[in-house]
């Protein structure tokens, strides 16, 4: 079969009529961020149930704006923490934290692909304004964008949590069992140590109902990270643009793309020559150079001075944007998001710079991660020093990568508007 049509089943298989799995066993529910990517990737042939995906997300909003990272449509035993530890208040049974804000950008490039969905795209505008809101009433720290737990920046291990992780007591957190390293070798998956916090989290939000209010005053885990910064600044402007074609106000938003622009600055650390994470509660840079550092051309930011750290990552590499600087202590080329390369990752970086004529390093991003597939198929994450595929397999978002923007055929074909 061609990788094309493989990339198709993928997508295919891992629909469950109107969402998409993220893969089989590992992550049996909608995942927010891989949604997006999954609707976009339907788009390339399939635009009715591209939008669906959407549709399906946005179903599960709360009345605060908020959107959940996962939503538990049907219960399955193989996942943790699953709806019952959560507790969220959603109107279908949700986790209580969001995740990177890609939808709205996603959704740009589904209008251009298929302008016949506008009566859709207009709906959940308006949805996806009231998530941003949010994001700009609740988790602003100097106009950066905060996370209240690993898993809402979608880099679940990254060392960038490592010193707000060491804040967090789990007296008490109880028996767990985890399923992920039944899926998946453990050696490639978060540690205990990681998961005791992650659950102390979860604990904790779930006992003030997740009310942001009070959970700005107990939660011990608040660091604002360049994800959801420069996801949610470039969102913004996808979303402002598309608000002005259909006639909509977007001063609010106008003013959103300020702040957050002034936000990003904060994030840059002239220690490392590159845009890093920073504790919301000390002030403390994290020092942690990443594939998210990458993302400020995503976000419409040139900034020359960040391009040199970046390329020294890539040099670094055999394959792609590592998730962690192969160069620093504590690279771990098959740990998750402390040292492989993510396709996903790789698209949102890779496409950043093609917009902003940086064309040597998008080219080679690119092209990195087509032969990752072509040698390995279609894997959640990749080993950027050997290429093994690693974690998940016949994963949807890398699929939709191929499918998107990394396949073997020309950019007019592209999902990259
Ligand atoms: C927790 C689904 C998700 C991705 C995240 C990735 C991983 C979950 C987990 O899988 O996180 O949200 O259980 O490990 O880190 O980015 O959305 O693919």
């Amino acid at each position: 079969m061609r990788l094309h049509d493989k990339a198709k089943a993928i997508l295919r298989q891992n629909d469950q009529g109107g969402y998409t799995l993220p893969t089989f066993g590992l992550y049996p529910y909608q995942w927010n961020w891989d949604s997006a990517f999954a609707a976009w990737g339907f788009t390339t042939f399939d635009p009715d149930r591209g939008w669906r995906e959407l549709e399906t997300l946005f179903s599960g909003q709360w009345d605060d704006g908020m959107l959940p990272h996962i939503l538990f449509h049907r219960i399955d035993p193989g996942y943790f923490p699953g709806p019952e530890v959560w507790q969220g208040r959603g109107p279908i049974p949700s986790s209580g934290i969001t995740q990177p804000p890609v939808a709205a950008s996603f959704m740009a490039k589904m209008l251009v692909m298929h302008p016949d969905g506008k009566t859709r795209a207009r709906a959940l505008w308006k949805k996806l304004k009231a998530w941003h809101a949010w994001f700009m009433e609740w988790r602003l720290d100097q106009g950066a964008v905060c996370v209240t737990h690993p898993w809402e920046a979608g880099r679940d291990n990254a060392p960038d949590w490592d010193s707000a992780m060491r804040t967090i007591d789990v007296t008490g957190i109880g028996e767990y069992t985890r399923r992920d390293t039944s899926h998946v070798d453990p050696s490639m998956r978060p540690t205990k140590y990681d998961y005791d916090r992650y659950l102390k989290l979860v604990q904790l939000g779930a006992s003030v109902n997740w009310d942001q209010r009070e959970l700005k005053k107990i939660n011990p885990f608040r660091v604002a990270d360049p994800t959801m910064t420069f996801t949610l600044l470039r969102a913004n402007r996808d979303l402002r643009d598309m608000g002005q074609s259909f006639g909509e106000d977007v001063t609010q938003i106008e003013n959103w793309i300020k702040t957050l622009e002034d936000g990003a600055k904060t994030l840059w650390n002239e220690n490392i020559k590159g845009y890093d994470s920073r504790d919301a509660h000390t002030g403390a840079f994290n020092g942690v150079l990443s594939n998210a550092s990458a993302l400020c051309w995503y976000a419409g930011i040139d900034n020359a001075e960040a391009r040199p750290a970046v390329e020294r990552m890539m040099d670094a590499a055999t394959y792609g944007l590592a998730s962690f600087n192969p160069e620093a202590d504590g690279f771990e080329p098959l740990r998750y998001w402390r040292g492989p390369t993510w396709p996903i990752m790789n698209f949102l970086v890779g496409s950043g710079m093609e917009e902003m004529g940086i064309s040597d390093l998008a080219d080679r991003i690119r092209t990195d991660t087509r032969h990752l597939m072509k040698l390995n198929g279609f894997a959640e994450y990749y080993d950027p020093l050997t290429g093994k595929p690693a974690g998940g397999d016949s994963f949807t978002w890398t699929a939709a990568v191929w499918l998107g923007w990394a396949g073997d055929f020309p950019k007019s074909e592209r999902g990259v508007a």
